[in-house]
Formats: structure tokens, sequence, C-alpha cells
């Protein structure tokens, strides 16, 4: 059995501490421990009081995730909790660190609850698609209200000892030794009478929200704006309804326990625990132990004050790390240092920051057009534009500012990082950082190893991922790396899709409904239609030489038509507005396009829509992998939710894949083959293998 409670009677208080490192989840030995901890407490005439807590850095973090799914041995967490609920004797929470999921539930099972001013708590089921199943969903609601329950179980996100105490979840925060003041505050109890304060008894809060059915309305409203597609919230809303409108706490909880077992068997749960799983695995390299030594970033040069440079530069201000933005001229600077503090002065008007914050942070921002200012910094990244001699011509001028032992950075989205390192003398210290536009804000950051980078490189700029708040994948060096790599199919079926039969919104249409934010013609209307219309004007390719499914956005382009940012492209968006309306034009468009082409036009179901455009992503993931570009499938799946906004509740393309069996992908795909030609359709070797030995992708994970 995994983890322990140790058990000690201090004078007339036992004292029961869980331990099962490093966070301890309530595993199977921790529940029997806690089983035990309290039936010797209850029997022991010379108990009075029972204070628990957590051993290192959490209280408890939840239940054993790793369990879910599994056969699960010992007392199960609701005989503990019986036994709690059942005890005459007060029992203390003493909160020292993370309390979360059913480890809060845990602590709202004791009759007190002091803690640690640094201890977060939260019920972060939500995000596992779990719902707290341990009474979180009766006992909350019975504590705070039913409107701030909700917010507190829905967001998942945690709060702070102090808030927690001002929320009405916490009794007593304590500074100093949290043991001892939880034993101070047991004593305390036992001096005046031993009142045993169990929250399942408290109705009066609840009887107030009877009356108000618009709290769940409202949740509802909000969830179906914020967690689009998500099974979990509606499930916690019906929980925390009956809480309140059944009013018996054994009925409530028989509620909860019906819509946690419909969550623990629904295929959301099994993708975000992956998910959740995956997030930490990604941080494990084979060959990059984790006590590889890492530098210490304290300062960083940014090359490139642009939509990226001035993106990656905020990443850095945001964590408190002081930045040298370099740009080629003064007007580009005050340009681009202009767009931060623009930036940061709408998260003022919105409320997120307070005006002496963004002083703060724009107090750590240095601009120059001098590469000598670099010389400090200890990692220089680039973000200049997007071709490989600029980039060598960029790296050479780096590596003759920057200090011995800098890490040479580019924010390269696809090009070969060996022909940069191979500029400087040092290609040990030069590697990719991949940042993902808005790069303030989104998470994912490719870190891409060239040939030489050194091991100490890899494990700094992991290490500087984390720091920066987001999730760093490693990446080999090949064309693309991975996330861009994948893409190219995608696109390319959606392209040949619309001139064979689909409209633009059809393609949309199936993928918004699949669960991605936007679809290929809205994102390419996000991104701008002219980008690559411009680049063939420029080299001189001939109409004739447009690649096919280039054609229509080239003629959205002559017509001035570049997406969103002049209001038109494949959508049009009407004055200020974001949310494109489709226009029978462009259908006619297309089927001219495709009529010139001599394409005949038919049906696409779909289905078919779907398969064309996510199997490209399958197949080239399983390229990706046998080429050694990623490290496992579930490298593939971080990058691709993280970075390409692909359905969180699928687990990622490649944990899809396995859920749809990779038998009926390859069989779609040789038909596409047959279909529509070899060229796009050739099935990985990977894929033919697995299918052939009766594997999936998750057999590779090791
Ligand atoms: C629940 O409670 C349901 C109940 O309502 C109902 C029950 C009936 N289980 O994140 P870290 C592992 S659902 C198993 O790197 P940090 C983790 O995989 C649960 N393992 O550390 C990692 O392993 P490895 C609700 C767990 O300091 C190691 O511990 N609770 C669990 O950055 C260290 O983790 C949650 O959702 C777990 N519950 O962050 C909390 N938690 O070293 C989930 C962690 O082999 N956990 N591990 O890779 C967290 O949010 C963070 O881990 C925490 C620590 C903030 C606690």
């Amino acid at each position: 059995m995994k983890g322990t409670v140790h058990y000690e009677v201090r004078g007339n208080i036992a004292l029961m501490t869980v331990d099962n490192p490093p966070v301890n989840p309530l595993s199977s030995g921790v529940r029997q421990g806690l089983a035990d901890g309290i039936d010797a407490a209850l029997a022991d005439d010379k108990v009075q009081a029972i204070v628990l807590t957590g051993a290192g850095r959490a209280f408890i973090a939840g239940a054993d995730i790793s369990e879910f799914g599994g056969q699960s041995q010992g007392p199960s967490l609701h005989d503990c909790l019986n036994r709690m609920d059942n005890s005459k004797k007060p029992i203390v929470a003493a909160i020292n660190g993370t309390a979360f999921g059913g480890g809060l539930e845990v602590a709202l099972c004791c009759h007190y609850r002091v803690i640690a001013p640094g201890a977060p708590v939260g019920l972060p089921e939500v995000k596992l698609g779990l719902l707290p199943g341990a009474g979180g969903t009766q006992r909350l609601p019975r504590l705070i209200g039913a409107e701030k329950a909700l917010e507190f179980i829905l967001s998942g996100d945690p709060i702070p000892g102090p808030q927690a105490k001002a929320l009405g979840i916490a009794d007593e925060v304590a500074e100093g030794d949290i043991v001892e003041a939880g034993i101070a505050f047991a004593q305390k109890v036992v001096a005046e009478g031993s009142r045993v304060r169990r929250i399942r008894d408290e109705t009066s809060v609840i009887e107030k929200d009877r009356d108000n059915p618009e709290i769940f309305a409202n949740a509802r409203k909000n969830a179906a704006r914020r967690m689009r597609k998500r099974f979990a919230p509606e499930m916690i809303i019906q929980c925390v309804e009956a809480a309140v409108n059944v009013g018996d706490f054994d009925a409530g909880m028989k509620v909860e326990q019906e819509c946690f077992a419909k969550c623990l068997n629904h295929p959301q749960r099994e993708a975000l625990i992956h998910i959740f799983f995956s997030e930490r695995e990604v941080a494990k390299i084979p060959d990059v132990p984790r006590d590889t030594p890492t530098k210490d970033i304290q300062r960083a040069g940014v090359i490139g004050c642009g939509t990226m440079g001035g993106g990656i530069s905020m990443s850095f201000l945001n964590v408190g790390i002081p930045v040298t933005v370099l740009e080629l001229d003064q007007s580009a600077l005050d340009r681009g240092m202009g767009v931060i503090k623009r930036n940061y002065d709408i998260q003022v008007q919105r409320g997120r920051m307070s005006a002496e914050e963004v002083d703060h942070r724009m107090s750590l921002l240095t601009g120059t057009t001098n590469y000598e200012d670099l010389g400090t910094a200890d990692v220089i990244i680039e973000a200049v534009y997007e071709n490989i001699d600029v980039k060598v011509e960029t790296f050479k001028k780096m590596e003759s500012v920057a200090k011995p032992g800098a890490i040479l950075a580019s924010n390269t989205s696809g090009l070969d990082v060996d022909k940069m390192a191979q500029a400087t003398s040092r290609p040990e210290s030069v590697i990719g950082l991949h940042f993902f536009s808005p790069a303030n804000v989104m998470r994912l950051l490719e870190v891409v190893r060239g040939s030489k980078t050194s091991k100490e490189t890899i494990a700094t700029s992991m290490k500087l991922g984390r720091t920066l708040n987001k999730i760093a994948v490693l990446s080999g060096n090949a064309p693309g790396f991975i996330g861009n790599r994948m893409l190219g199919g995608y696109t390319r079926q959606a392209g040949e899709i619309i001139l064979q039969g689909a409209t633009p919104y059809q393609v949309d249409n199936v993928l918004l409904d699949f669960g991605m934010p936007m679809g290929p013609f809205q994102m390419n209307d996000l991104v701008g239609l002219d980008l690559g219309w411009r680049a063939r004007k420029l080299s001189g390719v001939k109409p004739e030489d447009v690649p096919i499914t280039a054609r229509v956005a080239d003629k959205l382009c002559e017509l001035e038509r570049f997406g969103q940012k002049s209001n038109r492209g494949y959508y049009i968006y009407p004055e200020g507005s974001r949310a494109g309306q489709p226009d029978p034009e462009v259908v006619e468009m297309v089927e001219q396009t495709s009529a010139e082409l001599g394409i005949t036009r038919r049906e696409i179901s779909n289905d078919e829509v779907l398969k064309r455009c996510l199997y490209p992503l399958i197949n080239e993931g399983a390229r990706i992998l046998e080429d050694g570009i990623a490290i496992r499938p579930c490298d593939i799946d971080i990058v691709y939710i993280n970075g390409y906004g692909f359905p969180e509740v699928t687990g990622g393309p490649m944990f899809w894949a396995d859920k749809q069996g990779l038998d009926n992908i390859l069989a779609d795909i040789k038909k596409f083959a047959e279909e529509y030609g070899d060229a796009a359709w050739k099935p990985a070797p990977l894929l033919e293998r697995l299918v052939k030995e009766g594997k999936n992708f998750a057999s590779l994970q090791g």
C-alpha cells in the first residue's frame, strides 16, 4: 500500500501526519492510516482531540489520480470521512501546505481548520474532468454559500490561506509552526467544552440560497461560455443544486456520488488525466538527468521588438526578470516599447493589474539600438525576420557581444538551429526557444536542441520555461520542429476539401464542433491572407504555379480581402467585431475556382472533413516519433493542446488517435491515398508497424 499516516499522542492530543511524498495524495496506505488513526484516537481515553496535518510541502494533494480507472485497495475515502463525521472528539486540520481536491475535502470534514498563510487550498477536480466527490459539493455551499462555492469549484483555481479565511473556509491563519498552532486550537476547543462543529449539520447558509435559482442559471451560462464541451461543469452544478434544494446531507451526497461516477466513467476524465501526467512527463528528458546543472537566468536580452519580441519581453517582465530589448532604429524601438506599455495599460483598464505594477514591470525594461548592451544578459533570444540568412547574421552579432556562458536562442518557428549554431564559436550554447503568439499569453514553449546543444543549455532552457510559467517541450531540430511540421497537412487538406465541394464555413464548423477554438479559414483570416500572397508576389511565382490550395486566398487578396485586418477575408467582419459572417460571394469564388481547375464538386460529409483534416496530423506525428524529433507521443499532445488549441478534452492528437483505433485510421488513410493520391496520404511506417503489432501510440510511452 502506498503512503502512510504517522500517529502519535502528545498529552491529550492525537497528532496524525499524512506522509506520502512528494505531495501526500490519498493513496491506499494513507486512507488505511487515516481510518486506523481515527479509530485509535477514538478508542484512547487520554485523547480529547485530534490534529491532522501533512508532512513536507503539502497537506494532502487530493485523491491519488493514478488510482482512477483501476482497482483500489484499502478503505475508501468515504469510509474515512464517515469515521471523521461520527467522531465525538473534535478534529482540527492544521493545513501546512497544498490542500487540493480530496485533501481540502478531508479538511472540510474536520471540525475546524487552521491554515498556514502560504498554504493554497483548491478544488481543481474540474480540470481533470471530475468533481469534488468526497463531500466537497455538499459541504462547501453549507459553509460559504452556493454562489461562491460554484465559483470556487468551477474555476478549479487555488486561493492562499488568508483568502481561505476571508471566504470562511478556514477558521484561523497561523504564522509560525502550524502543528503547534493546530494543537493550541484543539486545546482551546477542548477547554471550551469540545464542541464538534460538523459542516454537514449547517443549514442556515443554504436555506438563503433556496429562493435564488439565478445562481444556477448564471453558473450554467458562464460554464457554457468558459468551458465549452466540458462534461463535468454541469455535473458540479447539479450537485450544488442538490445541496441547496434537497437539503438533507445524505441525499445530497448520493447525488454527488452518482454525478462523480458519471464523470469518472466519461472519456473526458481519462483524456484530462492523461494531460495532467503528460505535462509532468514532458519535463523528463532521458539523456538530460534531473540533476543536470543549470544556469541562473537573471537578465534577458531580446532582439526585435515586433509582435514576437515584444511578447517574449513581456513574458520575462511578468516574472520579474529584467530585459534589454534591441531594435535596429529608435523609431521601431519606440513603437515596440509603446505597444508593450499599451498592452499593460489594457490590463489596468480591465482591472487585472495595478498602475504601480505596470510601472514596476516597465522599469525592468531597457530599450537599445546597440548590440553591446546585450553583453550582460544570461540569455539572448532573437526574434528577427524568419529568414535563415538574417538569422545567421544575427547570431554572428549576438556571439560577438554575449558574455561567456550566455544562452544564445532563436525564436524561429521551424528554421535550422544548427545553421545558426554554426555561425558561432559556441554551438553548445545555442538553442531554439520557439514561443507562440501572443508570447506573453500562450503557454507552449518549444525548446529545440541542435546537434551540439549542451545538456546544461537544454536543462536551463527547460527550467526557464517553467520560470516563465510556460510548459516547455523538447523537440529535435528538423524543419517545422514538432508543431508546425504537423500543421502542413492539416491546412493543405482544408484547402483541397473546399475545392472538392465543401465551403470554408462547413470546414470551420466541423473543426469548431470538434472543439478547436477556430477553424482553419478563421485562423487564416486572423493571421492575414496577405502574408503568403505577398511572399509569392515578391518571389515572382507565376499564377499557374500557385499551389491550388492557395488559389482562393490569393483571389481574396487581389480584392484586398486580407482577413480580419481589412474586415474582410473568407468572412465579413462588421466594423470592430472579430466574429466573422459567412459571405455568399466567397462561396461563389470557391465554386468558380473549382471549375477553373476542372474539379467536379460533390457533397463532402462532415465525417470526411474531420478525418481528412486530422489524420494528416496523426500520420505526421507518427513520422515525428519515428525520426526521434519528439521524445514521446505525449510530447506531441502537449504541443498541440498548448500551442495550437487542440481540444484538451480529447487528450491531444496522439491520445485521440489511440481512442479512434489506429487500425481504423490506417484504413481510412489508405482509402484517401487511393482517392486523392499517395503523395499526401502515404502512411507513416510507424503507424503501419503499430497496427500490424496490434499496438497503439501509448505503448511507446515507456
Ligand atoms: C480528487 O481529489 C477527487 C476527490 O474529490 C474525490 C475522491 C473520491 N495523485 O505537480 P508536481 C504527482 S482528484 C497522484 O510535479 P508541484 C505528480 O504526478 C485530485 N500523483 O509538483 C508528480 O509525479 P512525478 C485533485 C500526484 O509541486 C509529483 O506528484 N487534486 C498527485 O509542482 C509531483 O507533482 C489535484 O488535482 C495526485 N493527486 O505541484 C491536484 N498530485 O514526480 C493535482 C501530484 O512522478 N496535483 N502527483 O512526475 C497538483 O496540482 C500538483 O501536483 C501540486 C504540486 C500543486 C499538488
